[in-house]
């Protein structure tokens, strides 16, 4: 194997030349047969692997544990109260000190016998990718409806891409670590898709490989798949759309927003018909959008920190206060600007603006911890 990237960063006993970077939920029953496919392809290689574990139910932990207590090229990062992938693989990246790194699943669906080749590319390249959609590759395992999102994703992604990728979802890749480290900073961290996050970021665009892979069936346990990741892919398209400038996080809660005057709008008007005094019909309108607000906010705008059970009614309690400060501040400087100037239209788009921000800063470090 010809790769020089690995060879400038080992020799030295114990040192690894070579990190795996695993992001790991609920994998208990793929943890061994993993680091033994990984001993069997990176023969002559000074590897090390980290399982980036977000706090498993199922065990996983302690398995890599009952690993690394007996091998000492397996590590474990865990974190508490964080999901994620992306931000799961960025923070094992930033673990590690090799010169290039790797990043794949834990469910046996990425071939490690790719690796030393993905490793060969680097030699010209600053990224390495494992592509399903490239001639000789292969997502059919994928399963036809999720193979058919995938394809969708792709496409959409051209959206933001500014060089031809065949798979840039892909989650299987190489990568220079000086590469990374100047890209880091600008990372979303946001969702599923850590290689398109990465692509999209660098500046120049990254010298690009792929290699042809077959994407088999997952070994054991299931795909963590959920309707809220496709939530975040847009989440992580708008803001790349947005060159980083506004947070897209801002632009959904403002979106959210919209959506809450429309309900406020539609309660106020069935409430004046049933001939509330109009004091109570607004009341009663204002409670129903910030309920509306609060649930759609934590189903998409914070799909990430979702809170669940009793943290529900606790979130409830902090939105409902924040967003009454919000309406306060929002009502006293659209008056003070109506009495300097008059025009209406301006002095409401300001207050409801500074209410925005406001609801949007507070509730982010109150109601849904940064
Ligand atoms: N640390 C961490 N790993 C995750 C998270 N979600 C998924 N993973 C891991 O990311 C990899 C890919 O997820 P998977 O469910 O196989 O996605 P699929 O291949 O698209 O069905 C697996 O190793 C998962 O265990 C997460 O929130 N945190
Ligand atoms: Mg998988």
């Amino acid at each position: 194997m010809n790769c020089p990237i690995v060879e400038a960063g080992g020799g030295r006993a114990g040192v690894p030349a070579l990190s795996i970077i695993v992001p790991t939920l609920n994998e208990r029953g793929n943890i061994e047969p993993t680091v033994a496919a990984l001993d069997r392809a990176l023969r002559g290689i000074a590897w090390e692997v980290v399982f980036v574990d977000d706090d498993s139910h199922d065990g996983t932990a302690e398995a890599v544990m009952a690993l690394a207590h007996g091998d000492p090229r397996v590590r474990l990062l865990r974190r508490l109260g964080r999901r994620g992938l992306s931000s799961a693989c960025i923070d094992g990246v930033l673990a590690t000190t090799t010169p290039a790194f790797v990043v794949m699943d834990a469910d046996l669906q990425h071939d490690p016998d790719l690796i030393p080749h993905l490793l060969e590319a680097l030699d010209t390249a600053d990224l390495a990718i494992g592509s399903r959609y490239m001639a000789g590759g292969d997502g059919t395992a994928l399963g036809a409806r999720r193979g058919i999102a995938s394809r969708a994703a792709t496409m959409l992604s051209r959206l933001v891409l500014r060089q031809p990728v065949s798979d840039p979802m892909s989650g299987f890749f190489a990568m220079r670590r000086a590469q990374f480290d100047e890209v880091a900073p600008r990372l979303s961290g946001i969702g599923f898709k850590i290689l398109l996050d990465i692509l999209v970021s660098a500046r120049p665009p990254l010298r690009v490989a792929e290699l042809p892979f077959r994407f088999r069936p997952r070994h054991a346990g299931d795909s963590k798949l959920s309707a809220g990741i496709v939530a975040e892919y847009l989440l992580l398209l708008i803001e790349k759309l947005c060159a980083g400038i506004v947070p897209a996080r801002y632009l959904l809660f403002s979106a959210v927003g919209g959506i809450g005057l429309l309900v406020h709008l539609a309660v106020l008007a069935v409430a004046v018909d049933w001939r509330l005094p109009f004091a109570v019909a607004q009341a009663l309108s204002t409670w129903v959008a910030m309920t509306n607000n609060f649930f759609l906010n934590n189903y998409l705008t914070y799909a990430d920190k979702r809170r669940r059970g009793w943290n529900i009614v606790t979130g409830l309690a902090t939105f409902y206060l924040i967003c009454s400060i919000g309406a306060i501040a929002n009502v006293g400087i659209a008056n003070a600007i109506y009495t300097q100037w008059s025009v209406w239209w301006q002095a409401g788009l300001a207050g409801a603006l500074v209410g925005s921000v406001w609801n949007y800063a507070v509730s982010a470090i109150y109601t849904w911890r940064r």
